[in-house]
């Protein structure tokens, strides 16, 4: 027995650490399975309709420039893009086992100009938002999370193409972010879609977000702390990112989704709030900032919430 610890012991300090993390390995469509990128060997004759993508670790600033597909944007040198009919269901498969419970899925379309996504970097895309799921029930500190049903669904999330979706090429980008430690953990791959029979639903402006931009690192959903008493009672949760797409399935008029009363994301250049003049006791909204390095802003919470530091830059009325 004692030999056997000890071999296990060995065994288990060489496991990386990035089994602690990953991506998205594979996808399936219309009975065809679609190996993924493989980040760790050579890209030399990798072919996938993947976009490559370079490591199994977390992006961890929601406006770094490899927040659109987890790598710099550009296609492989064999790139191949899969056929996909609107209104067929697309499922992307992370590692097995996927280990972050509590978090949101969002899963984004962006068209390609031209007659191919080949060549095109995913950073000068227009997004939109088909798909999300953030916190299905139960309070923020221990409900039931998008990304807890994605790991149930044999860590896989499936999303359904529009049919409304006009047909052409697209990037098709799947997400999950975790939110067990912050700052939060992206972690988006992208693949290459030509979608097929599709219908006449453009999405429009306020629907259209750009990576990095659609996210700021002050997002409510990006800052929620797990940990604190609030938590404990709180069951709305504010999912990153622009509305969803008018075609999307769960979209509607009026919205069920509780992210949409919250405080919309923009690009972290516009996010000054207009709060800054006199301080007034008591005055922070739920979720809003009421401290950090280089804010001038009010620091009281109304009640019964309270200041809570997240990081030196920012800290939460939760
Ligand atoms: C679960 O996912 C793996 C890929 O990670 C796949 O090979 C397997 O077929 C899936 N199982 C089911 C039941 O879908
Ligand atoms: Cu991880």
């Amino acid at each position: 027995m004692v030999t056997f610890a000890a071999l296990f012991a060995v065994a288990s300090a060489a496991i990386p650490t990035a089994l602690a993390h990953g991506g998205v390995l594979a996808y399936a469509n219309g009975g065809n399975w679609y190996q993924g990128w493989a980040p760790y060997n050579s890209p030399t004759g990798q072919t996938s309709i993947q976009r490559p993508w370079s490591t199994y670790n977390p992006i961890t600033d929601a406006t770094d420039p490899t927040v659109a597909c987890n790598d710099d944007g550009t296609s492989g040198a064999l790139q191949l893009t899969a056929t996909v009919a609107a209104g067929s269901k697309i499922t992307a498969y992370w590692n097995q086992v996927w280990p972050h419970p509590y978090g949101p899925q969002l899963t984004y379309l962006a068209q390609c100009p031209g007659s191919s996504c080949t060549g095109v970097n995913a950073n000068t895309l227009k997004w939109f938002k088909i798909d999300e799921a953030g916190l299905l029930s139960g309070s923020v500190a221990d409900g039931t999370w998008g990304a807890g049903k994605m790991i149930a669904d044999n860590s896989s999330w499936t999303t359904t193409i529009p049919a409304s979706v006009p047909s052409g090429n697209y990037l098709i980008r799947f997400e999950t972010i975790a939110l067990h430690s912050l700052p939060a953990q992206l972690y988006p791959e992208c693949a290459q879609i030509q979608i097929t029979g599709g219908g006449s639903l453009a999405p429009i402006a306020s629907e259209l977000v750009s990576f990095p931009g659609a996210y700021s690192n002050s997002d409510p959903g990006l800052t929620v702390n797990l940990y604190t008493e609030a938590a404990k009672t709180q069951t709305t949760y504010a999912i990153p990112g622009p509305p969803l797409y008018r075609g999307a399935a769960g979209a509607s008029s009026g919205s069920t989704s509780p992210s949409s009363t919250s405080a919309p994301s923009s690009p972290t250049t516009s996010a000054t709030a207009p709060a800054s003049s006199t301080p007034v006791a008591g005055s922070v909204a739920q979720y809003g900032q009421c401290g950090g390095q280089g804010y001038n802003g009010p620091t009281v919470c109304v009640s019964p919430f309270v200041c809570n530091k997240l990081n030196d830059y920012f800290s939460q009325c939760l």
